[in-house]
């Protein structure tokens, strides 16, 4: 029934089948498939434009992204990094034999807190991965500050950020890398895809021969690379997304203030709040639950809301650090990560897409209600 229909966390935004056909035709005539084509290119230059970016190089996911943004930079040893997140971001170091070193997020984002990096650095420490999570910006002038101070990089894990503009400019603009994400679950997709944002000339040449195998010239090679490239479809795919990305991330507010508007008076729920000097994406909209304030354990809720069909997600629930690869390092104990084990018990990201109906979110906010 119309009614009872499963509501998952996300639904990928698609162009009109119609709109990709030609795209399609074109690939076909042409026979290029993929190592830096037509609209490969195209889509480098228009990304560029649209997010205003001096330099994006495309990626076949933002995992690959993430492993070859690690290369880039030549990074080694230990890095600090957040346990807040999605696996890749602390699997890319493990990728690249670096030790991954948590340290906590501040209460108010959930992003790592600078304030507790400093005590983290060791003579090994090369870098900081953090992550804008659910898209809202990192302390980043902090962060950059200590950085400096230390003579470290600063690679953000930009996953959630497409289109995030903090002080009129792209987010991605901030440390020396930011990686992104386009998967069939983010705000701009083209399917599975991924994106490293860097800032001249030199460093997206380097990024490029390592996508491609290290390839300098058709005999020359310049460094053991991968081949972490986007295909053509996947690039036509997103030159047509480009197009619906504005009107998209209107019906994404629109839902997101519905969701604030309904839910502020529920004892026990809590929200992020607006991000301030942000252009945000409306990417995810997590909720926060105290159980003794709300009468009902996250998990209870979560289960409530999954036996009426509505699929929320914990993210991030459980921490990177709780799973067993990672555990045993001193940095993942419970006792160093007080906020994020809060958040992490805390959180559902409750259904957020532009084709979610008013009918849908209604009956999201009359479950959470009536509880
Ligand atoms: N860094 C961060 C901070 C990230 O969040 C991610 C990815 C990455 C790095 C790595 O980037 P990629 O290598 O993925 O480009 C999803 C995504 O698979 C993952 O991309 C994303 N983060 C993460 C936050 O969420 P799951 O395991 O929750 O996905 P899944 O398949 O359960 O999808 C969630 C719901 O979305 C489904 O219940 C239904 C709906 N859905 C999903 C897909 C894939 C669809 O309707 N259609 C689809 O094609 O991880």
């Amino acid at each position: 029934m119309e009614n009872n229909k499963p509501i998952y966390v996300t639904q990928p935004s698609l162009p009109g089948l119609s709109e990709f056909i030609p795209y399609l035709e074109q690939i076909w005539e042409n026979k290029i498939l993929t190592n830096n084509g037509p609209f490969h290119q195209q889509l480098e230059k228009e990304l560029s434009a649209f997010l205003g970016v001096p330099y994006i190089s495309l990626f076949a996911n933002g995992t690959l992204a993430l492993l070859t943004a690690l290369q880039v930079l030549r990074i080694t040893g230990e890095v600090i990094t957040t346990p807040y997140s999605f696996v890749a971001t602390t699997h890319s170091l493990w990728w690249n034999n670096i030790k991954p070193v948590f340290v906590d997020i501040e209460p108010e984002f959930g992003n790592l807190d600078p304030a507790k990096i400093e005590a983290a650095i060791t003579p090994k420490t090369t870098a900081i991965m953090p992550v804008h999570v659910y898209g809202n910006p990192c302390k980043i002038e902090r962060i950059q500050e200590i950085a400096d101070i230390y003579g470290l990089k600063v690679i953000y894990d930009a996953a959630h950020t497409f289109g995030v503009n903090y002080n009129g400019q792209s987010i991605c603009n901030y440390g020396d890398l930011s990686v992104l994400s386009f998967h069939a679950t983010k705000v701009f997709n083209t399917m599975e895809g991924g994106a490293i944002v860097c800032h001249d000339a030199a460093t997206k040449k380097r990024i490029d021969y390592l996508k491609n195998f290290g390839f300098a010239g058709e005999t020359k090679v310049m460094a053991p690379g991968i081949n972490s490239k986007m295909n053509e479809m996947q690039a036509a795919l997103g030159l047509l997304q480009l197009k619906h990305y504005r009107g998209n991330t209107e019906k994404r507010k629109i839902i997101s203030d519905t969701y604030k508007k309904e839910l502020a008076g529920i004892k026990g729920i809590s929200m992020l709040p607006e991000p301030q000097n942000t252009e945000t994406n409306h990417a995810y909209f997590p909720i926060f639950v105290d159980e003794k304030e709300y009468g009902m354990s996250r998990d209870q809720l979560y289960e409530k809301l999954k036996q009426n069909n509505i699929f929320g997600r914990r993210y991030f629930y459980p921490l990177i650090s709780d799973f067993s690869m990672y555990k045993s390092l001193d940095s993942a104990t419970p006792s160093n990560l007080p906020v994020a084990t809060k958040m992490a018990e805390e959180v559902i990201c409750l259904p957020m897409y532009p084709n979610l109906s008013d009918n849908d979110v209604s009956k999201i906010v009359k479950f959470l209600t009536n509880n």
